[in-house]
């Protein structure tokens, strides 16, 4: 069964160059609706829990410093297909394969360092959303 929900977070680089308002506004310009959201920074212990899966990667001490080192928004996002659909509103995870006018297009600046994380999958949108938001939190 698929859901109707996925989760982002508009990564450090993002914020830091001040494109919040702009990635919000695609978003909502998409169809999404936004079920719950906050703007927080992430702790090591959270950075290393919410990408477990990446930890023997060669880039791992790396994403959890980036995700560590400044605040980010996080957002529960609502739509039919919404984890599929919200991967092509973000475009391929390099910015220099994302397709034109995708929010990694034009927001983002590397690799390491690009703008926003979509769910992988309705399982992946779930635990991501739990991690990060309380029941009450979600609307
Ligand atoms: P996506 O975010 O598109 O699902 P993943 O899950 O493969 O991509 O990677 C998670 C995060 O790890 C990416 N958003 C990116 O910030 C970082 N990352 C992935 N591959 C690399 C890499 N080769 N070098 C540096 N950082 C990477």
């Amino acid at each position: 069964m698929t859901t109707r929900r996925t989760f982002t977070m508009i990564k450090p680089d993002a914020v830091e160059n001040g494109h919040i308002g702009a990635i919000l506004e695609k978003i909502n310009a998409a169809g999404f609706k936004i079920v719950a959201m906050k703007y927080t920074q992430m702790s090591k212990r959270d950075a290393e829990t919410f990408y477990a899966i990446h930890k023997e990667r060669p880039f791992f001490g790396e994403l959890v410093e980036f995700m560590t080192r400044g605040p980010i928004v996080a957002a529960i996002l609502e739509k039919d297909n919404a984890v599929e659909d919200f991967r092509a509103l973000i475009g391929a995870t390099n910015p220099a394969e994302a397709a034109e006018g995708t929010i990694r297009k034009l927001f983002a600046t590397s690799l390491g360092e690009n703008a926003v994380h979509g769910s992988d999958s309705d399982e992946n949108a779930a635990i991501e959303g739990a991690f990060h938001f309380a029941g009450r939190e979600i609307f």
